[in-house]
């Protein structure tokens, strides 16, 4: 099994809701146990900035799947919840995003897939959800303790629990 982090991203629709239904179909489709959840946080647009706030969370789970498989069975979610990557711009807005930050401690440097995430440590909006849930983990020899200390955190807002249905 692998301790795997991944984050969820969303600006399009009620992206709160979706990344509920996501991550039960997460753990699902890819025979994971759910080890944590961060709260949900409403987060100033990066990369592009004409756009919608984003709603970003991160989950840590364990999974037997590979990483391609997993990657592959993250872009089917992402699919089924309205994500069309054909048709939308470059950090442009989008219903649901998953991305693999970190797969134990795998190093892959390929087109479709580099792990540890490439950007992880210029994105706030990654690491202070990630600091919720891993605040001592190590990636690429960094703690996500001491690494969310090196970005700004403007902006970036937790968002109450949502009642569980
Ligand atoms: N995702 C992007 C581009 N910009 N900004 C925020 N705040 N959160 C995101 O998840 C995000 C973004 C493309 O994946
Ligand atoms: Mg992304
Ligand atoms: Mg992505």
């Amino acid at each position: 099994m692998a301790d795997v982090l991944i984050a969820l991203g969303g600006n399009v629709g009620d992206v709160r809701a979706t990344f509920r239904k996501a991550i039960s179909n997460i753990c699902g489709m890819t025979q994971a146990a759910l080890l944590a959840r961060s709260s949900d946080y409403t987060t100033p647009p990066w990369g592009n900035e004409a756009q919608a706030t984003f709603i970003n969370a991160c989950i840590e789970i364990d999974t037997s799947l590979d990483p391609h498989a997993l990657l592959f069975t993250l872009h089917k979610i992402e699919k089924k919840f309205g994500r069309d990557r054909a048709a939308e711009q470059h950090w442009g807005p989008r219903t649901l995003d998953l991305d693999l930050i970190a797969y134990d401690d795998v190093k892959i440097d390929k087109p479709e897939l580099t792990l540890p995430h490439a950007r992880l440590f210029e994105r706030a909006f990654v690491l202070v959800p990630l600091a919720e849930i891993v605040p001592d983990r190590i990636i690429a020899g960094r703690s996500v303790r001491d690494a969310l200390a090196a970005v700004s955190t403007a902006g970036i807002l937790r968002l109450p629990d949502l009642d569980q249905p």
